[in-house]
């Protein structure tokens, strides 16, 4: 049986959900996880050519997204000014767009930048904060670009502090449906919304884990699934490996959740993950 496509849009391109995609990172921080740092010059400014040749390489892998952030998320970063923020992404998504051709995905919680997202070409608005900061909902209403809300518990400072579930899934499910609500009733159509978990914030191993496993149960809420495993600590504790050396503990990771109903996968290791997406999507091609 073939599967019949659905396809999403994203400020005019568009990508079939009914197989799974790749999401490329494109970090533009200083002290970011995984590839912190490298696409700064030494006077910490954001080097564009740099980041051209690593989005470039991505683009050319196969991504289908990339996902462009200046605020680091991880456990314990720190926030950084709205001015800052958009000083180092307005300028990277700019050249992205002129030279390249990708959607491309804004990783932001500031209203301020989302407001300006569709004038420098954004097909996508990533908040992990899923539009709950003062503004942020009312900001990405207007700019018509479909978002990524995120489930998060707690903030990237104290998130990994205690985190608690009743049930994990059922808490998640809810909160998602509840932001899923509040967007509607803002005018953000359920054709402008994809769900992402938010795997690591807030949550222990075994909440991750629990989570990965039961992924499924979150395709009741009707809407595409993003997630984001990549590199994360999840895959360091499992297998003993550093960030660098934890690609196949992700990919595996990534599997798991596409078969389980996940449609984009965010990743910094684009060319990987691709091929092992590949496998995935002839498999559900036919089932
Ligand atoms: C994510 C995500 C994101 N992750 C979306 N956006 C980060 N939609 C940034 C760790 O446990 O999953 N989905 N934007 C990166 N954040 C983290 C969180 C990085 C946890 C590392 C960890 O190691």
């Amino acid at each position: 049986m073939t599967k019949s496509s659905r396809l999403f849009d994203f400020a005019g391109k568009k990508l079939d959900l009914s197989i799974s995609h790749t999401m490329g990172i494109l970090n533009v921080t200083p002290d970011s996880f995984s590839d912190g740092g490298e696409l700064m010059s030494d006077n910490g400014v954001v080097s564009l050519s740099k980041v051209l040749e690593r989005a470039e390489k991505m683009v050319n892998a196969g991504a289908a997204i990339l996902d462009i952030g200046g605020e680091s998320t991880r456990p314990g970063a720190k926030e950084v000014s709205s001015q800052q923020e958009m000083d180092r992404v307005l300028p990277v998504v700019e050249a992205v767009k002129h030279n390249l051709d990708v959607i491309i995905s804004v990783d932001t919680s500031n209203p301020e930048l989302i407001r300006q997202c569709p004038a420098v070409g954004a097909g996508l608005i990533n908040d992990v904060r899923a539009l709950a900061r003062k503004g942020a909902l009312e900001a990405a209403a207007i700019t018509g670009l479909p978002v990524c809300l995120m489930h998060m518990q707690g903030s990237p400072k104290d998130m990994q502090d205690a985190p608690g579930y009743d049930d994990i899934v059922g808490d998640i499910a809810d909160f998602l449906g509840q932001r899923v609500k509040v967007c509607n009733d803002a005018g953000i159509g359920n054709d402008r919304i994809l769900l992402d978990p938010g795997f690591g914030f807030g949550k222990t191993l075994e909440h991750n884990l629990e989570l990965l496993g039961r992924l499924g149960e979150l395709q009741a809420l009707k809407l595409p699934l993003l997630i984001g495993i990549s590199r994360k600590r999840m895959i360091g504790t499992i297998t003993g490996r550093t960030e660098k050396d934890r690609v196949p503990g992700s990919i595996a990771a990534a599997v798991i959740g596409v078969m389980h109903g996940a449609r984009l996968v965010r990743t910094h290791d684009v060319a990987e993950t691709v091929d092992a997406l590949k496998i995935c999507n002839e498999v559900l091609k036919v089932s």
